[in-house]
């Protein structure tokens, strides 16, 4: 099992939740997601009084093995940040956690304005409130595929699901996120049967055949 150690926390907002839950779910050295509402004013938000709150990702990592710097580089190629918001709900946001965190943000934002000529629309402010999102929404690649979400689902209670490094890794992988050499070191703690294994292979357009050494 991958181990729940020390961590950092960083929090964007960066449109739909459901695809970032994934893609930075499968980075090494990120440890576990969340999704939720942040950024906003409106107490107590939901999907559909969403009020000003932002949908934004919560990303516990841990620095020895991925550093800040490298979570914004992800932020800023994984979206369009010179575009003007849709939407307060889709908008793009760095939600610092400390001054160190706001620091690298905003060296990181005038480095990329620098470069390209544009402003960059991206707001950088203080984490005030993250709200957590309902239960569908949290790891949504992974409850779309309702075989491995019973799987789990059957073994542990939702809490434990939404809290758990094995699985924000297996919705990464569903989600076709991530190398293949992460997806065959992690599979033996995914403790998945031998159909669901063949499953996520194929998902990942992996031959079982390159697995044989490696996993059990
Ligand atoms: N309404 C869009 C985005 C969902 S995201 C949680 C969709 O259904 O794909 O805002």
């Amino acid at each position: 099992r991958l181990a729940n150690k020390e961590f950092k926390t960083a929090t964007f907002s960066l449109g739909c939740f459901w695809g970032p839950d994934a893609s930075f779910g499968a980075l090494p050295g990120v440890i576990k997601t969340r999704v939720g509402y942040a950024g906003g004013t409106t107490t107590d938000p939901n999907y559909q009084i969403i009020g000003d709150q932002t949908e934004t990702i919560q990303i516990d990592y841990d620095p020895a093995k991925i550093s800040y710097q490298e979570l914004l580089e992800k932020f800023f190629v994984s979206h369009n940040a010179y575009a003007e918001p849709y939407s307060s709900q889709y908008a793009s946001k760095i939600l610092y956690h400390n001054q160190s965190q706001q620091k690298a943000a905003l060296a990181f934002k005038e480095k990329l304005e620098t470069k390209t000529g544009q402003e960059i629309k991206t707001e950088i402010k203080p984490l005030k409130k993250f709200y957590l999102a309902e239960n569908y929404h949290q790891k949504f690649r992974l409850q779309q595929h309702k075989e491995f979400k019973k799987y789990y689902l059957t073994q542990m209670s939702f809490n434990e699901f939404l809290n758990s490094p094995t699985i924000t890794k297996l919705n990464a992988y569903l989600a076709g996120k991530g190398k293949e050499e992460w997806l065959l070191q992690n599979l033996n703690d995914l403790a998945l049967t031998n159909h669901l294994a063949e499953q996520l292979l194929k998902i990942n357009k992996i031959d079982p055949a390159a697995c044989t050494n490696l996993c059990q």
